[in-house]
């Protein structure tokens, strides 16, 4: 079965609601991240840097949240959550993680990380204004690209769409705004599935 290093409401929630789209039975272990779990002897031989996610599929250790879900998706290709490997399909996937990650998410990690992330004395508040216009950007970029869409890959749910409403939650969570209606409808919208709430139950319950 396969195994998950994780913490309620963190990155590692992408990889507990992409189990849950597939169906696949999972152990969860939590990490206690504030209790400085992520840094004991046993825990950095699984993760070299001491987060979640993690996964451990019969002795194959994966971490990267993206990388994950992408694993996952292709391990269970009858789920269509991930295209085909070597098709065009799959390099616009490609392309959708990596710009959710690096031009979406930095921004808006750089936000936590200056606001409550970092112990304060670590923290520089001057880089607030730019990560704040950095997301503004990428969510204008990302309007265009969803406008009039139902998914982000078009007609069917795909693993994209979890990484990115999960981002767009946790900006909200950030309290930082979109400023963008049809990115917020579609946040709402991909978070209504009952795979989510049963993440959130469940997350609920993890504590
Ligand atoms: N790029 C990584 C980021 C992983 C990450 O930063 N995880 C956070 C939780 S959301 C963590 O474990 N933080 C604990 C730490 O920094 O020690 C991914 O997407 O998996």
């Amino acid at each position: 079965m396969i195994k998950l290093y994780g913490f309620p409401r963190s990155r590692s929630t992408r990889v507990v609601w992409m189990l849950e789209e597939l169906g696949v039975d999972y152990e969860f272990e939590k990490i206690e991240l504030m209790q400085g779990a992520g840094q004991t002897e046993a825990y950095l031989k699984i993760h070299a840097d001491g987060k979640v996610p993690a996964i451990d599929d019969d002795g194959f250790v994966l971490t990267e949240s993206a990388a994950i879900v992408t694993y996952l998706g292709d391990k269970y290709p009858e789920a269509n959550l991930v295209p085909k490997p070597q098709t065009k399909d799959r390099a616009m996937y490609d392309e959708w993680c990596f710009f959710i990650l690096t031009e979406l998410e930095q921004p808006l990690w750089t936000v936590g990380k200056h606001t409550f992330v970092f112990p304060e004395d670590k923290r520089v508040p001057e880089i607030l204004d730019i990560a704040y216009w950095e997301f503004k950007k990428a969510c204008k970029a990302l309007e265009k690209n969803l406008s009039g869409k139902e998914f982000a890959m078009g007609e069917e749910f795909s693993a994209v769409d979890i990484l990115l409403a999960h981002t767009f939650r946790w900006a909200d969570a950030f309290g930082v705004p979109t400023g963008s209606e049809v990115l917020d409808s579609y946040r709402d919208r991909i978070c209504a599935r009952a795979s989510f709430e049963k993440v959130v139950a469940r997350e609920v319950l993890v504590g």
